[in-house]
């Protein structure tokens, strides 16, 4: 059994501020967007999690996912069963924080993760000072066979307050992929607090979503 609730995410205007990339200092400028409300299914007996008001980028659509309590586990970056842990059972990690992010074309994305520190998580540096892992790497240089997910968690017990930004680089289309659609998932303190939709196209770097912590 489980309860539905309406969560306000409280999407918090963005002030139009330069952001700095890691790499190669491309600079991106963060635009407005509005405050909404998003649907969430709620498991009953979820421990309250602190609130977290995810700062989402415009062009990003919030998902209202719908996961079922008991069901299978899929290998598909959403928390199908309910439990807060995202893709458990799949080889790659959950815990206190967990940012997932899946495709479904042959395109090569990565995901970039900067935490509170200022240190950037991504293939090329795999492991935060603070914690923070990226312990499933996908597509690198279009690599053939790979699935399309790729994975970042902090299992400490209380990761860095302050604020996560979360990137996504479509590195390469691997000659057939073209204009993809990514779906990252976001779980804080065993709850997913939300699930964004982008569109990116070849060669595209984009600001997804804040993450305060
Ligand atoms: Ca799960
Ligand atoms: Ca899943
Ligand atoms: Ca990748």
């Amino acid at each position: 059994m489980r309860s539905s609730s309406l969560l306000s995410l409280g999407v918090a205007a963005l002030a139009t501020v330069s952001l700095a990339s890691t790499a190669g200092c491309v600079r991106r400028a963060r635009t407005v967007v509005t405050t909404e409300q998003v649907r969430q299914d709620v498991p009953a007996q979820t421990v309250q999690a602190p609130q977290v008001q995810v700062q989402v980028q415009a062009g990003v659509s919030t998902v209202g996912v719908q996961c079922v309590q008991g069901s299978a586990e899929q290998c598909n970056g959403l928390d199908d069963n309910c439990n807060g842990a995202i893709d458990e059972g799949c080889g790659w990690q959950s815990g206190a924080i967990q940012i997932t992010l899946a495709w479904q074309t042959g395109a090569d994305i990565d995901l970039y993760v900067t935490d509170p520190s200022g240190f950037t998580i991504s293939y090329q540096d795999r492991q935060s000072p603070t914690g923070g892992v990226l312990d499933h790497d996908a597509r690198g240089a279009c690599v053939p066979g790979s699935d399309t997910i790729e994975n970042v968690y902090w299992n400490t017990p209380q990761p860095p307050s302050g604020q996560y930004m979360i990137e996504l680089h479509y590195w390469g289309d691997c000659g057939v992929a073209g204009v993809t659609p990514a779906q990252v998932s976001i779980s804080v303190g065993g709850r997913v607090v939300g699930t964004y939709n982008v569109t990116l196209s070849p060669g595209q770097r984009l600001p997804v979503a804040m993450l305060p912590i």
